[in-house]
């Protein structure tokens, strides 16, 4: 089977609402030597058309459940790969992660910690819903020199503000780069709110870090 087909099956399971389909294309997919990265793209593109099928009243919140459900059962696979193949050294830096406060979109978040992790970060990720004071005392638990924060809602995205806020009240704004993204955040809001950067994909958030420390 080529390369396109093998995507598209492995795309077509998260627009089928198939866990298992989704995880056997994975692994057909690293079995047929095909670049992660390219898989994971192709499982995004494949969300993201569920999320605009939502977005429009073509499909419902449970299709939204049943695709993400799709959507983690192969990204799970290929994030162990990914995992596997990164390099063990653990020396570019400390990263506390997370999703913001009122937000329990995960998928993105967790491509971007896996992918800091395989590039040689240490990553703290303290998972979804998480609260500004959460990530300030984490800052200051782990020394991290890294702050990444998710968001996917316009009602979220404001809670990425008040942590880099509560970071400047706590003293700690200065020893920490605070990066953002998630669906719906844009380069200009991160200007707005005081981040040190941006950046709308996994891979750009593990060269915009390394950037922001110069490793
Ligand atoms: C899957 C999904 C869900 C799942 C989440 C499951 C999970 N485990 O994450 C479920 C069903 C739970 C869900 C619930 C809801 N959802 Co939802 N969801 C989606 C959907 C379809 C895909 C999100 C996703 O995983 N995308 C794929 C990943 C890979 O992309 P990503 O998260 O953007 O991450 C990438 C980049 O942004 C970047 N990135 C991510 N994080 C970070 C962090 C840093 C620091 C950096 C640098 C980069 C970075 O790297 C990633 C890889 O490239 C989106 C549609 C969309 N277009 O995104 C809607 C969407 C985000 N949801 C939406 C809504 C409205 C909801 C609900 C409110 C629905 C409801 N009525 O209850 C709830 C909210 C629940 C809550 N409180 O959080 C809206 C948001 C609209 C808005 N502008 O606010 C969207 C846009 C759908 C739509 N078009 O209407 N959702």
């Amino acid at each position: 089977m080529t390369t396109p087909d093998i995507l598209e099956n492995l795309a077509q399971s998260v627009t089928d609402y198939d866990p298992e389909g989704a995880a056997r294309w994975a692994g057909e997919a690293i079995a047929a030597g095909i670049d992660p990265l390219a898989a994971l793209a192709a499982l995004t593109d494949a969300i993201r058309a569920v999320g605009d099928g939502f977005a429009c009243g073509d499909l419902w919140l449970p299709d939204l459940i049943a695709a993400a459900d799709a959507m983690s059962a192969g990204t799970a696979v290929l994030e162990a790969e990914i995992a596997a193949r990164g390099m063990r050294q653990q020396g570019l830096g400390v990263v506390v992660i997370g999703t913001v406060f009122g937000d329990i979109h995960d998928i993105g978040k967790n491509m971007v910690a896996t992918l800091l992790r395989a590039a040689g970060f240490v990553v703290h990720d303290l998972g979804i819903n998480i609260t500004a004071a959460a990530f300030v005392d984490a800052v200051a638990k782990h020394n991290a020199q890294v702050l990444a924060l998710s968001a996917l809602l316009t009602t979220t995205a404001p809670e990425q503000k008040k942590v880099i806020e509560l970071l400047r009240e706590a003293g700690l704004r200065e020893q920490v780069k605070v990066i953002v993204g998630g669906g719906g955040i844009t380069a200009a809001f991160a200007d707005s709110i005081g981040a040190d950067g941006y950046d709308a994909t996994a891979p750009g958030a593990v060269k915009l870090a390394r950037r922001l420390l110069g490793v």
